[in-house]
Order: structure tokens, then sequence, then C-alpha cells
């Protein structure tokens, strides 16, 4: 009799097992699939430091045309939250407060979105994307191939150091009120992103630049590549530079920034290789790269090294305003 009563026991605890798990798991999913009173889904999203699990869900998939309210919570640091894709800017999310916004994507496709406050030194990684689902109402447009694609150009192989080389720091300004054409292919923005810094010595060759002093050409050089960017875009440049890159790149850009020392990967790399983050006021280097190439890495990024992609993040007008602000560690404005 006592055999059987323990062996009905262990009967009930099974079944209280396989029955209450999914009973669990579902009663979670629902609470996290709540809809408020009118009807709207809301969808509670934890933001933690990344060594703890950074964003949950960090994968959402939502209903093209469907309200969805967030409800994001922080149970350590300040986090922020970007959704550049659905106009998406929270600033800070205080531990134990609840910051609520309603998105609305219109359109169907993948929306990264990530953290925009330094939380800890694995913040780059805090990332996450929004899936947006539901019939397009017309096909979605094929974007062209990146320009760097397009240049076919391989971001593995360094461009040789350039021969000549800035004594004093170029100037765009000064540059611009030289009164010397530019050729069609740096005049033209373009064309001019396939071509490197280098091309100091093509223009110190001309023959028609042949008054100007050697300062003169690095100035007009120094025009060349800033002169299409409008001043709100660079600024906007700059302040997604403090917030996406200083800390790992440094607020100078020479590359000595606190979070980018140590990153994971850097240990593995070529020992020839400098081992940091770029140095952005290293001539040697920005000089051969054309903006092209720049535009290549940052849409890359660094693979193992630490370096994030930013093509997630960035629109098209971002990202080449980025890369002018990144000449501006060299060339003065
Ligand atoms: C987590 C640290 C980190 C952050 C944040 C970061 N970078 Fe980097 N970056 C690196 C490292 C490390 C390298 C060197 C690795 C490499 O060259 O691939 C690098 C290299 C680069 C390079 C040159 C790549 C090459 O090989 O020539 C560019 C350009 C660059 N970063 C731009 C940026 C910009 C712009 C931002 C912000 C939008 C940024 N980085 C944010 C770590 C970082
Ligand atoms: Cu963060």
């Amino acid at each position: 009799m006592l055999v059987k009563r323990r062996e009905l026991f262990a009967l009930f605890v099974v079944v209280a097992v396989v029955l209450g798990i999914p009973a669990a798991l579902f009663a979670y999913q629902a609470a996290r699939q709540q809809r408020s009173p009118d009807g709207v889904r809301v969808v509670e999203m934890v933001a933690r430091a990344p060594e703890q699990g950074g964003f949950s869900p960090d994968r959402l998939v939502l209903q093209a045309g469907e309200t969805v309210r967030l409800r994001i919570s922080s149970p350590d640091v300040v986090h922020g939250l970007t959704i550049p894709g659905l106009g998406v800017n929270v600033d800070e999310i205080y531990p134990g407060k609840v910051v609520e916004i309603a998105v609305r994507p219109d359109k169907p496709g993948r929306y990264a979105f990530a953290c925009t406050r330094w939380c800890s030194v694995n913040h780059w990684r805090m990332r996450g994307v929004i899936e947006v689902v539901g019939a397009a109402a017309a096909p979605a447009p094929t974007e062209p191939a990146p320009l760097f694609q397009q240049l076919g150009i391989d971001l593995d192989v360094m461009p040789p150091t350039p021969t000549a080389l800035p004594v004093t720091r170029p100037m765009a300004s000064a540059g611009a009120t030289l009164g010397v054409a530019l050729p069609p292919a740096l005049a033209d923005p373009a064309s001019r992103r396939a071509i490197a810094p280098a091309a100091f010595q093509a223009l110190r060759n001309d023959p028609a630049n042949a008054a100007l002093s050697d300062a003169d050409v690095w100035n007009l050089v120094a025009w060349a590549w800033l002169k299409d960017v409008e001043p709100a875009t660079l600024a906007r440049a700059e302040s997604l530079y403090s917030r996406d890159c200083a800390a790992c790149h440094g607020p100078d850009g020479k590359g000595k920034g606190p979070a980018g020392v140590n990153l994971p990967g850097m240990v593995k790399m070529d020992p020839t290789m400098p081992r940091g983050p770029l140095d952005f006021t290293d001539a040697g280097v920005m000089l051969a790269a054309s903006d092209a190439l720049l535009q290549g890495k940052l849409l890359r990024g660094g693979m193992g090294t630490g370096m994030p992609e930013f093509g997630s993040l960035y629109s098209d007008e971002e990202l080449w305003a980025m890369i002018a602000h990144l000449r501006t560690f060299l060339f003065a404005k």
C-alpha cells in the first residue's frame, strides 16, 4: 500500500512537471505579449549591460502598420536606445524607471537598434533588430551596392603609404580662397570618393599649379575633401562621433580611447599590424585611404578586432558625413 502511494505521488510530480513547465512558459509568453486596455500590443523590453545579456528581447517581430508600445526598463545602469530606421531616440533609460514609447513601422524590413550610452566596456555590443513583416505594397526598391563594392575595393589590402605628407595642417578654408579650379574628378563628390587625398601629388605635378606652394596645394586638397558636406551635417557627424566612436578612437581621434584597449580579438591579429583603434591623425594611413575605402570599413567593421559595423545604424548621408568628420582630425575646416 505504502509503495503504491509513493508511486502515485511520483506520478503526480511527473505530471505536474510535464504540464507545469509549458504552462509557465505560456504564461510568460502571454505576459510578454500583453495588450494594454486600448488593445495596443505592449512589449516589455529590459536593457542590461551586455555582460548581463544586453537587450531582451534583442529580436522583435512586428506587423507592418501595427502600433506597438515598448516599455523599456533597466535593472543596472543608464542605457539609451536608438532605432534609426523608426526615428526613435531615447537618451536615457534610468535604472528603476520605465520608458514608454510607441512605434508604428509602416514598411516591412529589418530595423537595427542599439544602446547609445557607454554602459560598460562592452557597450558597443549592445544591439538588436526589429523585423517588420507584412505584405509590402510595392516591391522594395533594390538598393545599389555600396560604393566600395562597386569599385571592387579589397578592404584587407592596405593602400601604399603616400610619399608626400603635409608639413603643416592643411586648411580647407584657405584652399577655398585660392581661386583654383579643381580637376573634374575632384570637383565632383561621386568620383572624388574613389580617390585618396594622396592625390596631392597629381595636383602638385600639374603645371597649372606651378605657382602654388606645397602648403597651398595641401589646402586645396583639404578643401576638395570637405567642400561637399554641409556644416549642419558635419555637426551631426561630430555628435555621432562622440556617441559612437570617441570611447575607442579617442575624442581627439588619436586612437587612445579608454574602451579601445585590450579589445577582444586584438591579440590574435597579425603582430605587425597596429593593435589599437586607428589614429585618425595618422597622415600616412588617412591620406592613403579614399572615402570609399573608409565607407567599406565602416560598413563592415573590423571583424574580430572589436571595431563594430555602422551600416545598420547610419543613413548614407550620415556615413559620408562621418567620413568627412574623420578627415577633420587631419584637415582644418
Ligand atoms: C569598440 C571600439 C571601437 C569603436 C566603438 C569604433 N572603433 Fe573604429 N576601430 C576600432 C579598432 C580596434 C580598429 C582597428 C581594427 C581594424 O583596423 O580593423 C578600428 C579601425 C577603424 C577604422 C580603420 C580601419 C582600417 O583598417 O583602416 C576606421 C575608419 C574606424 N575605425 C572608424 C570608426 C568610426 C567612424 C567609429 C564610430 C562611428 C568607430 N570606428 C568606432 C575600434 C573601434
Ligand atoms: Cu550601452
